[in-house]
């Protein structure tokens, strides 16, 4: 037999997105053992090279436009983390500023600040059905090739867990610089406030902030937020909500210092 024949492997597809991320496999293991050894050591039981493996095995050999939830089961049953009641905080493009905050108020988690979002954020991976390795070329881009692809079924996934799994006082920065302050189509719109359980959730509190200089902002008092409001009083879950909450707005005066409305404070 030929050795061309034997080494022909079917092309991996196509995609509009761009590919697995450069050394996934070492990212996640790495990220995995820098949580578990050194951000929280309470949690150096974990098995991470058992994770990795889990999280690979979710999407290897499979056609990635066909993801499912249950493809992630074996990950999430490995990678379970207790956040305690009133540290949950939620976010919807609002993603640096709401992890700066975390990164000064150690007590309180977003889900990147818990073990499964510290190793996947900023990452992207698929398989293919033909082969056994990731596509390391393209993956699926969510608007132009299928919805259910393998990074955000991921996402849905893990934010639904997070969600299901907040308790007390939960809190949420939204950004007010853009028109859908609160937006039904987000992760946050569509799938963490739909899985607040409120027998053990008594109340969402949103801080609504503005980018430092902006024009544009929406405000507590504007109709995305008021559509938020109408939600959870469906569900029985008490709103509150805040413009610029200031611990949040200091922070971003820390990398605006010249800025007129930052003059004002202290
Ligand atoms: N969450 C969702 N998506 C996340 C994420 C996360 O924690 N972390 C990353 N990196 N991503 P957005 P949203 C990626 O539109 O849709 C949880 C995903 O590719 O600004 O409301 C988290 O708990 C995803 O498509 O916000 C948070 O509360 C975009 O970033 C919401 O959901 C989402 O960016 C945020 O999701």
């Amino acid at each position: 037999v030929p050795v061309g024949i034997l080494m022909w492997r079917p092309p991996l597809k196509q995609w509009k997105g761009e590919g697995t991320t450069a050394h996934l496999y070492e990212i996640l293991l790495g990220r995995c053992y820098t949580y578990t050894q050194i951000v929280r050591p309470e949690l150096g039981h974990k098995d991470c090279q058992k994770i990795v493996k889990a999280f690979t095995k979710a999407f290897l050999s499979k056609d990635p436009c066909s993801s499912t939830e249950q493809d992630y089961q074996p990950l999430m049953e490995l990678t379970d983390e207790p956040v305690p009641c009133n540290k949950t905080l939620f976010w919807s493009k609002s993603s640096e500023l709401a992890h700066d905050y975390t990164r000064v108020r150690q007590d309180m988690f977003t889900l990147e600040d818990t073990l499964l979002g510290y190793m996947a954020d900023g990452l992207k991976w698929c398989g293919d059905p033909g082969s056994s390795e990731m596509n390391y070329h393209s993956c699926p881009d969510w608007r132009e090739d299928c919805s259910n692809n393998s990074f955000s079924v991921f996402w849905n996934t893990v934010s639904k867990r997070f969600a299901e799994d907040a308790c007390g006082v939960v809190h949420v920065v939204l950004n007010g610089s853009i028109r859908n302050t609160f937006d039904e189509r987000s992760t946050f719109g569509r799938v963490e406030v739909f899985n607040l359980h409120p027998e053990k959730v008594n109340r969402l509190q949103a801080w609504v902030m503005h980018d430092i200089g902006s024009v544009h902002s929406d405000s507590c008092s504007s109709s995305s937020i008021n559509n938020l409001k109408q939600i959870l009083k469906r569900r029985s879950i008490t709103f509150s909500c805040q413009n610029n909450y200031r611990p949040i707005r200091l922070l971003q005066c820390v990398k605006n210092p010249g800025h007129s409305s930052c003059g004002s404070y202290i």
